[in-house]
This record gives structure tokens, sequence and C-alpha cells, in this order.
């Protein structure tokens, strides 16, 4: 049984048991290296033919990644804010920033399938055709996808701790407009139980390998109640089909959650009676750290906003300047952003502008007063209307996750 839930459950009670008991990390990589073989991680049919067309064979993203609307990490490619004058509220999909674990997969819809199955269904479980899934009623959402990474170079430039990973500033979030079938309806077609707990949506881009385990498919659980909720089955961003990087030929949507919730590529959906365990849940995408004892697995992203100008960048001096920036927040719709010029000491409020709703942005503006030439930092704090406010720090993580402190922007009047 390759692709059933034998498999995939095996391979979740693994991850389950290595959570449950907290081993050292020398035990997990001892450990690790047998589990793959000994519990049979489930396996997807291999999709279509990697590489191809953007920028030649080799590189893991297909789109092409041009100097001055990117930051290039391999994998992975930071948006640049500077990028963004004139850019409206959804950022093209050519723009938009790329998070992949292993390589963006090319995938032909004549051979793809989605798969449901599992204890949390009152049968079989159903498979959908992508001509099937989209003739089923479709839904639009306005939604960022931001990376739990993103921001996390400033636990090392502002407070001096280094977290491993990619070294995003604030690149690492888009908003786009997704069109698709709310994952309540697929999951509904498939035969839904009163007992279902969690769902897990598993991509088909390459399993990922790292210090030699091989943890599967990259696979991340949602409860029940998020997954009936708001989360979009999309086949469309910004009203255009979905590009390769960005998980054609579907990918999940969960509004407010961390961008590794949004799964690329779908091709299977667990949806289980038990809790589900994967890779992503577990030694991923948890808060890990001195502040953090229970280990909170992440779920909703932080309060955090942005300048729409480059690190570092040049301004007139002795005249004032309009400056543009956007906030954000995944629980709730901004209610305010603060800025200082002075370290903290004062305060002034930025105006905000158009479109604001939680799980997007709000742009804001603010006017530097004239000052003389020398240099400065532009602080940002953004509050949502629940009340959560950007702090001056965050305690560190050893991930390097939900950087949400106020960010200290340096500027260069001349
Ligand atoms: N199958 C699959 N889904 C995935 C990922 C991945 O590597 N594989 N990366 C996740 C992470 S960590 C993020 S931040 C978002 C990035 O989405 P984007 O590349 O469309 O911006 O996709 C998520 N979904
Ligand atoms: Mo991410």
């Amino acid at each position: 049984m390759v692709n059933g839930d034998e498999g995939s459950y095996l391979a979740s009670r693994s991850e389950e048991l290595l959570w449950r008991a907290r081993f050292t990390r020398r035990e997990i990589v001892r450990l690790g290296a047998g589990l793959p073989v000994a519990l049979g991680i489930a396996r997807l049919a291999r999709p279509g033919s990697a590489g191809a067309a953007g920028r030649g064979t080799g590189s893991p993203i297909v789109k092409p990644l041009p100097s001055d609307w990117f930051i290039d990490y391999g994998s992975n490619a930071e948006m640049r804010w500077d990028s963004l004058h004139g850019v409206g509220y959804e950022i093209p999909n050519e723009r938009f920033f790329v998070r992949d674990h292993t390589a963006t997969p090319r995938i032909a819809v004549s051979s793809w399938r989605l798969r449901v199955f599992g204890s949390g269904l009152k049968g079989r479980g159903r498979t959908f055709s992508y001509d099937q899934l989209r003739k089923l009623p479709a839904r639009e959402l306005v939604s960022s996808v931001e990376c739990a990474g993103n921001g996390r170079s400033f636990f090392a430039s502002q407070e001096g701790t280094p977290a491993s990973g990619t070294q995003w500033r604030l690149g690492g979030i888009g908003v786009a407009r997704w069109r698709g079938v709310a994952l309540a309806e697929v999951l509904e077609r498939s035969g839904l139980g009163k007992t279902a707990l969690d769902v897990m949506p598993y991509g088909a881009d390459p399993a990922f390998v790292s210090n030699g385990i091989d943890h599967g498919h990259v696979r991340r659980p949602l409860p029940i109640a998020k997954a009936l909720d708001d989360a979009l089955l999309a086949f469309e961003m910004n009203g255009q089909q979905l590009p390769p990087d960005h998980g054609f030929p579907v990918r999940l949507i969960v509004p407010g959650w961390i961008g590794a919730a949004s799964i690329k590529w779908v091709a299977q959906i667990a949806v289980s009676k038990r809790p589900l365990f994967s890779f992503w849940n577990t030694q991923q995408y948890v808060l890990q750290g001195d502040a953090y004892p229970r280990t909170p697995v992440l779920t909703t992203q932080t309060v955090k906003s942005a300048w729409e100008l480059a690190w570092g960048a040049e301004l007139p001096a002795n005249t004032p300047i309009r400056l543009r920036g956007r906030a954000w927040s995944g629980t709730s719709p901004i209610e305010r952003v603060d800025v200082s010029i002075d370290h903290g000491a004062t305060w002034t409020r930025a105006g905000l502008h158009g479109a604001n709703s939680a799980g997007a942005w709000n742009e804001f503006t603010y006017t530097f007063p004239a000052q003389p030439a020398g240099s400065y930092e532009l602080w940002a704090r953004a509050r949502d209307t629940s009340g959560r406010v950007q702090p001056p720090t965050v305690p560190f993580n050893s991930g390097g996750y939900l950087f949400g402190a106020v960010v200290r922007h340096p500027v260069v009047l001349r």
C-alpha cells in the first residue's frame, strides 16, 4: 500500500512518538535513520519531469528571479520591498516570494489526482481529477502567504542571537487574490465523518531529506475546525492559473496562518480521527527556546510592518519625504501604525489607506520630516484591532520564527 492510510499513519505515528518522548537531537537522528525503511513513509507517484524552463536545469525555482525584484537564496527567493513602488495591493505572480523545501515540481494536470482518504471519513474516501475539482463551486479570497521565518535575520542583527535558516528580512510575504474550492466542500464530498479531528494535505514535490533522514513529502496537519472554516484549495492566483512555483495545479491557502500550512502541489489529503504529526509540526514550525517551555506548535501569524524602501535607502536631507509601507496581522485588521525616527522616544501616527482585512495587509504612509543629513532609523510599530502590537523585542526561538518586534530600518539622508 504505497499511498494508503497505513503508510502515512505509520509515518505520522513515528513523528508522534518522537514528539511525545522529546528525544534529544542526537537520538532523533539515530532513530530517524531507520524510520523511513522500517515504517514506510507514504510515497506519492513521481510528478511529471522536474526542472525545465525559466532558469535552466538544476534551479529549484522555475520562474525568473530578476535581482531588482528578488534576493535569490536558491530554493527560496525574497521579495525586495524597494521594488514595490507603484505595485498595487496584490503582488503580481511574477514578483511573489518563493519558499520551496526542495524544488518546484512540474506537474501535468492529466496525470494529477487529488486523493482524500483516512479514518475521519465515513467511507473509503474519494479521488478528484483536475476537471472534477474545477467544476465544484468556486470562491475567491484575498490572503497573504507569509513564511513563519519572515524577519528571521533580525534575531541576529537586532537581538544578537542568530537563528539558523534563510536570513529573510521582511520579504517573505506576499498578498494575492486566490480562487478555488473551499477545503470544506472537498471534505464534505469525500464523506467527512463527525469524528474527524485533523486534516493533513501532502505536497507532490520531492521528499524532503535532511541530515540523511528522509522525512517524506512536505505535509502539515490542520485541526478540522480551521480546515472547515476558511481554508481554500486554490487553482488560480490573481486571476491566472497557479504558476508552477506557487503550487500548480492546486495549493492550499490557510488564511492568517504561517505559510508552511499553505501546502503547495497538493495531491493527497489525510483526514483522521486521531491527531496527526509530521516533521513540520513537531521538529519544524514549533517554538523552541528558554521562553517556550511548552514548545507550542505555530498556527497564526504575528503583527508586522515594512517600508517600501531599500535597506539603508538614501533619501534627500532637509525636505519632507512621503514614505509608504504595509502592515499586517494574521488574526485581525490593522488598527494603527506609529512611526519613530528617534529610537522610540517619540511616535507619530501614520495614515492608513485602502483595503484592510485580517490575513492580508494595510498600506500606510508617513511623512519623514525635514532633517539634516545623517544616518537615521525608521521604526514602524503596527497594532491590530485585537490589541496585538509589535513589541520592542521578542524572546529567541531556535527556528527563528515569528519575528514580530519593531524593525529598525536604516536610512541615510543626503
Ligand atoms: N508542498 C509544499 N508546500 C509548501 C512548501 C513546500 O516546500 N512544499 N513550502 C511552504 C512554505 S514554508 C511557505 S512559506 C509557503 C510559500 O509559498 P510560496 O512559495 O507560494 O510563496 O509554501 C508552503 N507550502
Ligand atoms: Mo515558510
